[in-house]
């Protein structure tokens, strides 16, 4: 870390007070984060991947309208304490919420006191509360039309396209690891027609929403000494989308009864009663406002992107990792088995899960 030159960018944001230390933040697979200190308060400074965000100035673009939107009712949302249940982003000296270098777009938050963030969901309590802080926050962006976003990354949660960049990965086969993932090119052909559901679903009308598209549970600020969520962080790939994605992701993130890299698949499966707890969770704030399509193809959303998770990191693999930060060698391909893993299970299940769907919503 340059704290040099992490200090120069930290001077272009309106930041109270003399800067006193700055720390390199370790979570993420994409963007670098630091904590930047000064006397009075402490900040979150993150460096956009330029390599990752072609479009980083969308990011821009959106953080200013969605900021703008809240913040002009809070209350009609439920959110009584803007420092807290809201992330606060710091404008530039230029009053923009970003500021550019001649690398990369930087973005600055300010940091919670006494806030954690989680990479696994220990009880279903934590699984039903975050889900609840994301159904709200979908509701917050639902007020927005979807085609005044701009796409930070196109073709994001596009499975067909996904699809598409596994098998030009798979034919130049650049990494030589093609002979190694056999097992691998079976399951993605096994699970092809959740392509197939997902393009006819889009194709019936399935409704493009604004959506947060990564709502892993580390995407979710807790007061540690709670439990308590207190808001949705991580705003880069918000853009027009569809909940099927953001429910899939949940589910992806808190259903699963390991880490998304747990290299033991012994210990990787689907966990029913999370699942209610999601569901419970996010359709508590979102049962009025879903169309039934959305509905009826949540169970589906969750087995999409999972598959979709699953095709992306094997990807990455035979790309030789260019994408994903990685810790060692084959991590991209342990995620991608766990991803399969995971899917399988929740196929076992799937029926059971539709059914608590349908209690919920009294279908
Ligand atoms: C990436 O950067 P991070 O950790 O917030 C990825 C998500 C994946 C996630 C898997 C821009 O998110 O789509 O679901 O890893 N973000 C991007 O953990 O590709
Ligand atoms: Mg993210």
């Amino acid at each position: 870390m340059d704290v040099n030159k992490i200090r120069e960018i930290a001077n272009n944001f309106e930041f109270e007070g003399e800067i006193q230390s700055i720390e390199k933040l370790t979570f993420g697979h994409i963007n670098e984060n630091y904590l930047v200190s000064t006397a009075q308060k402490k900040y979150v400074l993150r460096k956009i991947n330029p390599r990752v965000f072609q479009n980083a100035e969308a990011i821009c673009f959106n953080t200013m309208i969605i900021t703008s939107h809240i913040f002009e009712n809070p209350a009609k949302y439920g959110i009584l304490n803007t420092e807290k249940e809201i992330l606060n982003f710091v404008p530039s000296k230029t009053g923009e919420l970003c500021y550019e270098d001649a690398e990369a777009f930087w973005q600055a938050t300010v940091y919670l006191e006494n806030s954690a963030t989680y990479e696994t969901v220990e009880n279903t309590e934590i699984a039903y509360s975050a889900a609840k802080t994301f159904g709200k926050f979908q509701r917050i962006l639902n007020d927005l039309n979807a085609e005044f976003l701009a796409y930070p990354i196109e073709n994001f949660h596009n499975l067909s396209f996904r699809i598409g960049q596994y098998y030009q990965a798979l034919e130049e086969d650049k990494a030589a690891r093609v002979s190694e993932v056999a097992k691998e090119i079976e399951l993605v052909e096994a699970h092809s027609l959740l392509t197939d559901r997902y393009d006819e679903l889009i194709f019936e009308g399935l409704p493009l929403r604004v959506t947060h598209n990564d709502t892993k549970i580390s995407n979710i600020l807790f007061d540690k000494r709670t439990n308590e969520p207190l808001c949705v962080i991580d705003y880069d790939t918000i853009m027009p989308s569809n909940v099927l994605c953001d429910f899939g992701d949940m589910i992806r993130s808190y259903a699963n009864s390991a880490a998304e890299d747990e290299k033991d698949l012994e210990k990787v499966f689907f966990r029913l009663e999370y699942f209610k707890s999601v569901a419970e969770g996010y359709l508590s704030e979102l049962k009025n406002e879903l169309k039934e399509l959305e509905i009826t193809n949540l169970v589906f959303g969750a087995e999409m992107i999972i598959y979709e998770q699953a095709v992306r990191f094997l990807t990455d693999y035979l790309n030789g990792d260019v994408y994903y930060r990685i810790k060692y060698p084959d991590h991209n391909l342990v995620r991608a088995k766990n991803q399969f893993k995971l899917l399988n299970s929740l196929l076992e299940n799937e029926f059971a899960a539709e059914e608590i769907i349908a209690e919920i919503v009294g279908l």
